[in-house]
């Protein structure tokens, strides 16, 4: 017979365990344990809670999981103020800041003479909530909300992963409300609009819709599903804590207690240090796991910020700095198909034109006629269009109560609008395509571009002018033609210097020497993108054996499902495509046999490398292909099992997470001499 203090302690010591193990995933991006071990200590956890419930902690992880959905929210009464900040739209508006807070210390007879320091932060596009956290357990979550009174959503905050229900390391206060943001990274969204569209059920149009959407969810098992995390901005009540002196060291506090922060802010020197941090992460804002709407400046000196106060409904120390709005409203004045490489007929919208996020969009991009369709876009729509980063612009939605009598849906063209060709649409698949292959001039040409791009075969100086030119021509009719060519042929061509011609001759030869990865990719075949074709490569060893494959032994490989099987032995099965790839070879394209055997030693060879900044003597893709080609794991995340992260130019916060690991990095010298010396 057990007895209850032993109980008490072994349940005690599991919940520890388990919160040990969700930090170090969730917060601090460094796995401690495999997921299998993780989920034994869990499941252990659970079975003691099940055998005597009476002794379950109430911050046990296990409380994570939803229980019984709500009728309502209850109300919350924010007993400090949940504000909202000002905005500024320009440069000259943060200017305008940094001047009114001198004057306004000036006349409060507080000397900031050597300038202000800010704390400079990302403003993440989420929902503002507020985490309270007693004796270390938290006890409630809540919406913002009007500012003074939100609303009760603890059990969907206690389903996001990397919110601690019990803080840890010392000296915890009494009582801290914790505030932040809650959100969805865009890989997060992308999967859960996948999840949605599998189902049947709506898409979301963005990360913050789909967030709000899933933490206002009366059913917690819902929001468990989904995929929110959270980062906090500061604090809101506090007991038994003395503020720290400057914001800084409150977040730094925070971190210590287990809170996620934004890992990108900094503490900057006056307003040109704020604007430096806010250009220098508009630049980086794409490559961010996350959307955010701006920076957000905070007179770092709390004392500071208690002299400057507050206007009605946000503090004076602060300001959101907000990015070019992402989102605008225009007309679309026509509605045009385009012919992709693999056929697939796209309809592009042409739009009057407007400023999104700083760059003039006169089209946007309407995937396909089934997402057309369900959007029911009409020529003279006024419509709601979206630019994120380097992403093709496209219309979120129709402002339908705008539209006019007599504007008709779109209609699928029966023939290709290029080839006259035929026009298929299965009943089951939102696209249609034309099917006339590589004798349509667009799906020629598309596939010329795909085939000579980086990725693939690399063949520098073919630019898609002269693709367009020698496909009219009639010089090139399927990717093994770029091999036929000669000097002659080319020097006939429209502004064709001799010089350009030699470069693109020994650029052709120079492609031939290539790897099974880049053939497969460049042979364009649907649903084959770069990291299935370097699957397919990996697992087959040889071009033979890929051809050989039937859909179940295609399906062994990682990630291939039976969409990509099917394409894949689709393509295998089509006269004319062997005819190319036997073309293609005869011309002397080929790559090294690779044996089955791992690859020989050498320094990188199970090691991880993170690269990180610009590398000025050779490309990402080739510093990966090579890296892999000796064994090493590339990834994208500095953690403590990183061996080296190597260094380019304006390197930004995977540097500094180095710095903070104490993983060893290397400068592009040093990793190239490094490279070549395991080659
Ligand atoms: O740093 C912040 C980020 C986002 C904030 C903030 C915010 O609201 C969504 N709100 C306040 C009131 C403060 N900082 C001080």
């Amino acid at each position: 017979m057990i007895d209850a203090a032993s109980i008490q302690s072994t349940m005690a010591a599991l919940v520890a365990q388990v919160e040990a193990y969700n930090y170090a995933y969730f917060v601090a991006d460094n796995p401690l344990v495999p997921d299998s071990e993780y989920d034994r200590v869990y499941q252990a956890l659970v079975k003691w809670e099940q055998d005597y419930p009476a002794y379950c902690l109430p911050y046990s992880p296990t409380k994570r999981v939803g229980g019984a959905k709500a009728a309502s929210f209850r109300s919350v009464q924010h007993s400090v103020p949940m504000l909202s900040l000002d905005n500024a739209f320009s440069d000259e508006e943060v200017f305008s800041f940094g001047q009114r807070l001198m004057e306004r210390l000036k006349t409060l007879a507080i000397g900031a003479e050597g300038g202000l320091i800010f704390a400079a932060e990302p403003k993440l596009d989420g929902l503002a909530v507020s985490l309270l956290y007693r004796s270390g357990e938290f006890i409630q979550g809540s919406t913002r909300g009007d500012g003074q009174t939100g609303e009760d959503i603890t059990r969907n905050l206690k389903t996001v992963r990397n919110i601690p229900l019990k803080l840890r390391g010392d000296a915890i206060p009494d009582l801290l409300e914790v505030r932040g943001e809650v959100f969805m990274t865009k890989g997060g969204f992308q999967a859960l609009n996948r999840r949605q569209k599998d189902a049947g059920d709506k898409l979301f149009a963005n990360p913050r819709n789909a967030a709000a959407g899933s933490l206002r969810q009366l059913d917690p098992e819902i929001t468990r599903a989904r995929p929110l995390q959270f980062y906090a901005y500061g604090n809101g009540q506090v007991q038994d804590w003395p503020l720290p002196s400057s914001h800084s060291l409150v977040m730094a506090q925070l971190a210590t207690w287990g809170i996620p922060v934004p890992p990108i802010s900094a503490v900057v020197q006056g307003i040109e240090g704020c604007l430096h941090y806010y250009h220098a992460l508009r630049l980086k804002r794409d490559q961010l796991p996350y959307d955010i709407d701006g920076v957000v400046y905070k007179v770092d000196d709390i004392a500071y910020q208690q002299a400057l106060g507050f206007v009605t409904r946000a503090p004076r120390f602060a300001i959101a700095h907000k990015f070019p709005a992402e989102e605008q409203l225009t007309q679309v004045l026509a509605i045009d198909f385009q012919v992709g490489r693999t056929g697939a007929l796209t309809p592009v919208a042409h739009l009057t034109p407007v400023l999104v996020g700083g760059v003039h969009v006169s089209n946007a991009t309407l995937h396909n006629i089934g997402e057309a369709h369900r959007k029911d876009v009409r020529v003279g729509d006024t419509v709601i269009v979206r630019r994120a980063g380097d992403v093709i612009p496209e219309i979120v939605s129709v402002l339908t109560d705008r539209r006019l009598a007599g504007m008709l849906p779109l209609e699928l063209p029966d023939a290709c609008p290029v080839c006259g060709g035929v026009v298929t649409k299965p009943v089951d698949m939102a696209a249609a395509r034309c099917m006339a292959g590589l004798s349509c001039p667009a799906q020629l040409r598309e596939s010329l571009k795909h085939f000579v791009s980086r990725k693939a075969l690399a063949i520098d100086g073919i630019g898609d002018k002269w693709i367009e030119q020698w496909v009219e021509k009639g010089l090139v009719r399927n990717p093994s033609d770029f091999y036929h060519l000669t000097l002659p042929t080319l020097l006939q061509c429209d502004r064709m210097a001799e010089r350009s011609a030699h470069n693109i001759l020994q650029a052709i030869e120079a492609s031939k020497q290539t790897s099974l990865a880049r053939f497969l990719y460049a042979l364009g075949i649907r649903e084959v993108g770069e990291a299935t074709a370097k699957a397919l490569a990996k697992h087959f060893l040889t071009l033979e054996a890929i051809l050989a494959a039937d859909a179940d032994a295609l399906r062994q490989v990682t990630d291939v499902g039976p969409v990509v099987a099917e394409a894949l032995t689709l393509f295998c099965h089509d006269k004319a495509n062997l005819n190319v790839i036997q073309a293609l070879r005869e011309a002397g394209v080929s790559w090294p046999s690779v044996s089955a055997e791992a690859v020989s030693d050498n320094p990188f060879k199970t090691k991880t490398v993170v690269l990180t900044g610009t590398l000025e003597h050779l490309s990402r893709e080739d510093a990966i292909e090579r890296l892999q080609r000796l064994g090493a794991k590339v990834t994208g995340s500095v953690t403590r099992k990183t061996t080296w992260v190597v260094v380019g130019a304006n390197a930004g916060s995977k540097l500094a997470r180095a710095t903070e690991l104490g993983v060893e990095t290397l400068t592009e010298d040093q990793f190239l001499t490094k490279l070549q010396a395991s080659e």
